[in-house]
């Protein structure tokens, strides 16, 4: 996994090409970031530092169940990094968010939330506005060890 030294604040890969697998361990700003179509891998930083790192979604396509985006060390709760979905425009309840059953299956109902989570590390948002989870079309991603924490705090919209 190549590292980044230094501060980064902007990383945009919207229009790169291939999966990125990337760390800014060594990072001492946060960083915003902005992934490729494919199913990115990303460490953001994990130290003492309380550094707002801030996942950027602009289309669906940029993160799907089938090739899905993978963040580690990302810091759910609201007080530290956030998922920015201000590029998208959803329809559904985003005051709290929806807890699916363990196996998600296509067609579940998001019961009028625009976000949802299985008992996974995985994040659904209804990105197309139909109320269901369309396992491959709808925004999917993976937050590793934190999403339990999600709240709607966690993102912008
Ligand atoms: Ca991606
Ligand atoms: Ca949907």
């Amino acid at each position: 996994m190549p590292s980044f030294s230094g501060p980064h604040s902007i990383f945009n890969a919207a229009s790169l090409n291939g999966k990125l697998d990337v760390a800014f361990t060594s990072a001492t700003k946060g960083v915003t970031f902005t992934g490729t179509s494919s199913a990115d891998k990303v460490q953001f930083e994990t130290g003492a530092a309380v550094l707002v790192d801030t996942i950027v979604f602009t289309t669906t396509n940029a993160s799907t169940l089938a090739n899905r985006d993978v963040y580690y060390g990302f810091v759910a709760g609201g007080t530290e990094d956030k998922i920015n979905l201000s590029g998208l425009v959803l329809e559904g309840n985003k005051a709290s968010i929806k807890t699916f059953g363990v196996a998600s299956t296509d067609g579940a109902s998001f019961e009028g939330h625009a976000i949802g989570r299985p008992g996974s590390n995985t994040v659904y948002v209804d990105t197309n506005n139909d109320g269901v989870l369309n396992i491959a079309t709808d925004l999917a991603f993976d937050l590793t060890g934190s999403v339990a924490a999600l709240t709607s705090t966690d993102f912008i919209f």
